[in-house]
Formats: structure tokens, sequence, C-alpha cells
């Protein structure tokens, strides 16, 4: 047998007009028990209704925006036996359920706990109304919606702005808050943990715009760094290295070269003298376990290289770059980086680097603070050689000067370490010969 069942408003108090903020069912559902039906709101408190009985919705009688108030019939539900069907002829007047304040709770809820006024004992016991109040400035969201947030590691309060009456927060806001999460690769600012999100602001009052879409590359790499800069403490070390007489020698070695042969560039120096200093500073060439607790040290040397093609920033590693000489290392950066630009880089090519160097000297600047490409550990910025009066303790002499930009993960490196490295770098660069020790 089945009988029919109503869902009307309870007694919730001295409260002429109700607002119907949300409905969350339709026809056709099933609904039970205790399951929020829809969403109710007055000036200081907005509540869960819901459902008295087992049963499928047959028809709803409200919709968002409704003004409902004690007694408006809300929805219909075919109970079957084997349901929790009201003993009562049907139809059957679901009993006013007993109102709760729960969650964050106002000292003085406004819906006062009323006398059952059901005309008919219902069979099942009628589950509370929940009650949130608005008045906490807590964000603006019913316990359902909490409920939700919770389970899913949101904490409400990060969402800035819902799509609901009056900026209320709604499950849809939540659903679209952790798709978002997901799509930008962060975390889902979760209950103590979150960081402030950055709000949408509504440019048009102020002039034109037009949305250009990021490249894959540029999205990828932007939630990449995103997730170094909040992981791990970075500290920048600025150092400058005498190139003078590195300069001369590959002004001579390139003098040498005929037309059409890939000149050597100052970089691959750069790259030597970083590895020959990795050498003897293990833990630059190491990356820190997962866990935290130890360092994983690399017995091989890959050099990735931070190259800019016209859809964003790709780092191609030359691998095994202790084993190889200036004129193996020259070609395979020639052909890495022209290899970036056309967009035609493996997977492969970009995989297994130990340290990156981000070099900006063929554009300009003095400094930068560029950021660790993890799992690594440190990252060498570059910035454009000048020459410079430099004091030899008698009197100023002219050297070209190149500014070095080390940027190391703190909870690996110690200030000193990096310190004494850069100093070993900058040893290497100032007389090349060095190396070959
Ligand atoms: N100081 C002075 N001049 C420099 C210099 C420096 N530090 N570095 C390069 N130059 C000069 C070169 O000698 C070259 O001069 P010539 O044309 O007279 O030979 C010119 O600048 C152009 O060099 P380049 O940048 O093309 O070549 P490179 O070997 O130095 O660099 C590469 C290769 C692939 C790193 C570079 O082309 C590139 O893409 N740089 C951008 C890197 C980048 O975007 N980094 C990301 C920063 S954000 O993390």
């Amino acid at each position: 047998m089945t009988q029919l069942c109503e869902i009307r408003v309870p007694d919730v108090g001295n409260v002429a007009e109700i607002d119907v903020v949300e409905v969350l069912i339709k026809v056709g559902d099933t609904v039970e028990i205790e399951q929020t039906v829809a969403t109710l709101e007055t000036d200081k408190a907005s509540m869960d209704l819901p459902s008295s009985a087992n049963g499928s919705v047959q028809e709803v009688f409200i919709k968002p925006g409704d003004k409902v108030s004690e007694g408006t019939l809300i929805a219909t539900v075919l109970v079957s036996d084997a349901g929790s069907a009201p003993a009562a002829p049907a139809p059957v007047v679901a009993e006013a359920p007993k109102v709760e304040p729960v969650v964050e709770k106002a000292p003085e809820p406004v819906v006062s706990a009323p006398a059952p006024s059901a005309p008919t004992p219902a069979p099942v016991a009628a589950p509370a109304v929940i009650i949130e109040t608005t008045s906490t400035g807590k964000a603006h969201a019913s316990p359902s919606t909490r409920l939700f947030a919770r389970e899913l590691g949101v904490d409400v309060s990060k969402i800035t702005l819902g799509t609901g009456r009056k900026g209320r927060i709604l499950k849809d806001d939540v659903k679209s808050y952790v798709k978002k999460a997901l799509t930008e690769g962060g975390a889902v600012a979760g209950t103590g943990a979150g960081i402030p999100s950055i709000p949408a602001v509504d440019f048009s009052p102020f002039g034109e715009t037009e949305l250009l879409k990021l490249s894959k590359i540029k999205r990828l790499t932007g939630q990449n760094l995103s997730r170094v800069w909040l992981n791990l403490p970075l500290v920048t070390y600025h150092e400058e290295a005498d190139i003078t007489e590195m300069e001369a020698f590959r002004n001579s070695l390139n003098a040498e070269k005929v037309k059409g042969e890939v000149k050597i560039t100052g970089l691959i120096f750069i790259v030597k003298a970083l590895v020959a200093a990795m050498q003897q500073f293990p833990n630059f060439n190491s990356s820190l376990s997962p866990d935290g607790e130890s360092l994983i040290l690399k017995k091989y040397y890959n050099i990735g290289i931070a190259v800019d093609t016209p859809n964003g920033l790709v780092v191609p590693v030359l691998r095994n770059v202790n084993t190889k000489s200036i004129n193996e290392l020259t070609l395979e950066l020639a052909e890495k980086s022209e290899k970036a630009r056309l967009g035609k880089l493996m997977p492969a090519d970009m995989q297994g680097g130990c340290m990156t160097i981000s070099s900006l000297g063929g554009i300009g600047g003095t400094a930068f603070t560029p950021i660790v490409n993890a799992p690594e550990v440190a990252i060498l910025g570059v910035t454009r050689a000048k020459m410079q009066p430099v004091w030899n303790g008698k009197e100023f002499i002219p050297r070209l000067m190149l500014p070095l930009d080390l940027t190391y993960d703190h909870r690996v490196i110690d200030g000193a370490e990096g310190a004494r490295f850069m100093a070993t770098v900058k040893q290497y660069l100032g007389d090349i010969r060095r190396l070959l020790l």
C-alpha cells in the first residue's frame, strides 16, 4: 500500500515570512527521512528543512525566492509500505519538527523550539529543522551546505561570494570552488590552512578589456611555480663574478670558428662552473624525500636551462654535464633551445634536471629572484654582465662583472652553505683553468 505524505513548514516561531533560499528536491527524487529538502531563511537565521518520510517526491510546491510561513505545503511524497509511511490516513501532514539550533549559534536563536502542532501523530520521529543563525559574521551558508563543504574538506569561509540571494553560499558554489581549485592545481583552502584567495574584480568600470587564454605551458608553469612558492622556504643570495678573463678566452675561441659554426656562449662556462661547485657541495645536487626526513643525493649532473619561447617558459635539460666538453655542451644547448622555441621538445628532454639556470643576461637586468624548480633544491639566476671599476688595492681597474642570483630551499641549504657555494662558482668563473683541476 502507498500513501501520500505532505511536507509542510513547521512552527518556526513568530515569523510571518520566511524566504525559500534553495530547493534541493525535484519531482521523481527519492528522499529519505532527515534529508534536507529545502533551505529557508529569515532575517536572522537560516534553516534546513528535512523530509519527514522516505519515499518518492510527487510534487514540489515551492521555488527559490518564494515566501513561506508555518503550514505552507512544501512537497508531497509517495510513501510505500516498505518506507516509513505515516500510519494515519493519507494525506498525512508531517509532524512539526522539533527546532534545534546547531552549528554556529547566536546567543539567542530567533527561531524558538515550538511545541509540536501536527494534527496527527506521525509514526516516525520528525527530524529537527537545522538552524544556523546569520548574525555571527561567519560565511552565509546553510548547515547542509556547511556539512557538504566539510565533507569535501573545504573551509566555507574561503568562498568569498555565493551565488544565492544576498551572496548566500550554495552547494553549487562549493562544487565550483573545488572544481576551480582542482583545475588550478592548488590546494583547496581547508580549515585552518587556507590562503585567502584574491577576489575577482570587475574591470569594466575602468575601461575596455580583452580576454586572452593562457597557453597550456603558461598555465602548467604557473601552477608549478605557485606550488613551489607556497611550499618552499626560499632564500635568494646575490653574488658577482669577475668574468673578464673568461670572456677574453671565449671571444678568442669564437674568433677561431668558421662561418656557420655554433659560437660558444658564456652560459656554457656557467653550466660547467655550476657542476664543478655541485661536485664539491653535494647538498646542491639533491632532493628532499617526500616525508621531509632525508636527502636524496644524486650521483649524476644534469642542468636544466630555462628557455624563453613564444608559448612560455620551458626547461630542457643538459645531461651528464660533468662528462661533456664545452664544445659538446655548446652544440647541445643550441639544439635544445632551438627545439624548445619550435615547440619540439619531448618530455624526456625536460626531465631529470638536478639544478636549473635561468639566464636573462641576453636581455638585461642587474638582479632577480628566480624560483626553484622543485624537487630541485636550488636555481641559479644570471643577469647582464657589465664593465665596472673594481678596486685592486692600489687602483680602480675595469672588470667585466657578472651578477648571479642563487635561490635555494632553506630546508636543505643553510645560508653559509649557500654563500660558500657561490664563492666557489665565482672562483671557477673568475679563473676557468680551475675547471681542469
Ligand atoms: N651578460 C651579457 N651578455 C649576455 C649575457 C650576460 N649574462 N648572457 C647572454 N649575453 C649575450 C650573449 O653573449 C649574446 O650576445 P651576442 O649576440 O653578441 O653573441 C646575446 O646576449 C644573446 O644571448 P642569448 O640569450 O641568446 O644566449 P645565451 O646562450 O646566453 O642564452 C638561452 C640561451 C636559451 C638561455 C636564452 O636564449 C633564453 O631563452 N633566455 C631567457 C631565459 C628565461 O626566460 N628565463 C626565465 C626567467 S624567469 O625564471
